[in-house]
């Protein structure tokens, strides 16, 4: 499936019950960075206004923070003779290796100077297990250690969640989908997303993977005014 095959429904306003998490919007992953997702920069806009309309209705706003460690196993410089972006996998790691990306502490990690984080209340970090990736705001790459992000939305009365952010093929993928199998509602924002492309069928399998979990997809300019 590609993105021009994606069916759009219009969900009204964001109100109770409602929450948006807005997926590692991280220098790193923005073009000048090591994990660079292109035209990561452009969405940066779209998701303040979107976070803004959240606020307005005092409806919960999380990020998600790519965290890792120096010396962690996703990294390809962990693996001698490997490079980023080569096939690998093994439990918890994989499809492929990435460059060094979001050390903990470092320029890289942090949120883009463009995004309003004034307007989150929680920020969750994912992938500080040296040994496990997690690609998901819910559940590491183990299918079993959690992030509390369940915790805190459900404590928040959250029913349905929406995502947006980077990547597309990846941390938006991997936490809508573990939103519909933690039994949450899910509507993702494409023109809020963009996908890192790498293997080159991520994306097609992603948006597969989403449609036939029940996650819906919904145009930012069907929830903004104007
Ligand atoms: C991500 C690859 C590695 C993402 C994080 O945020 O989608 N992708 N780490
Ligand atoms: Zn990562």
């Amino acid at each position: 499936m590609k993105l021009k095959d994606l069916v759009y429904v219009k969900t009204g306003n964001p109100a109770s019950g409602d929450a948006l998490a807005v997926i590692d919007m991280q220098n790193d992953f923005i073009p000048g960075g090591a994990l660079a997702v292109r035209e990561g920069d452009v969405i940066i806009e779209g998701i303040n206004r979107v976070m803004e309309l959240f606020n307005r209705s005092d409806l919960p706003v999380v990020l998600t923070q790519d965290w890792h460690p120096a010396d962690h196993r996703s990294f390809a410089s962990a693996h001698p003779g490997m490079s980023p972006y080569d096939p690998f996998d093994a439990q918890g790691i994989g499809p492929v290796l990435w460059p060094d990306h979001c050390v903990q502490g470092s320029h890289g990690a942090s949120f883009h100077k463009d995004l309003e984080t004034r307007l989150a209340h929680a920020v969750i970090r994912k992938g500080y297990h040296r040994d496990i990736d997690s690609y998901s705001g819910f559940l590491e790459n183990d299918g079993k250690t959690r992030t509390g992000l369940d915790g805190y939305l459900r404590d928040r009365g959250t029913r349905r969640l929406f995502v947006c952010g980077l990547a597309l093929d990846y941390c938006v993928f991997f936490t809508a989908s573990h939103g519909r199998d933690l039994g949450y509602e899910v509507c993702v924002i494409p023109d809020l997303a963009r996908p890192v492309g790498s293997p080159p069928d991520s994306l097609s399998s992603a948006l597969d993977t989403m449609s036939g979990k029940g996650v819906r997809f919904v145009r930012s300019g069907d929830l903004l005014p104007g």
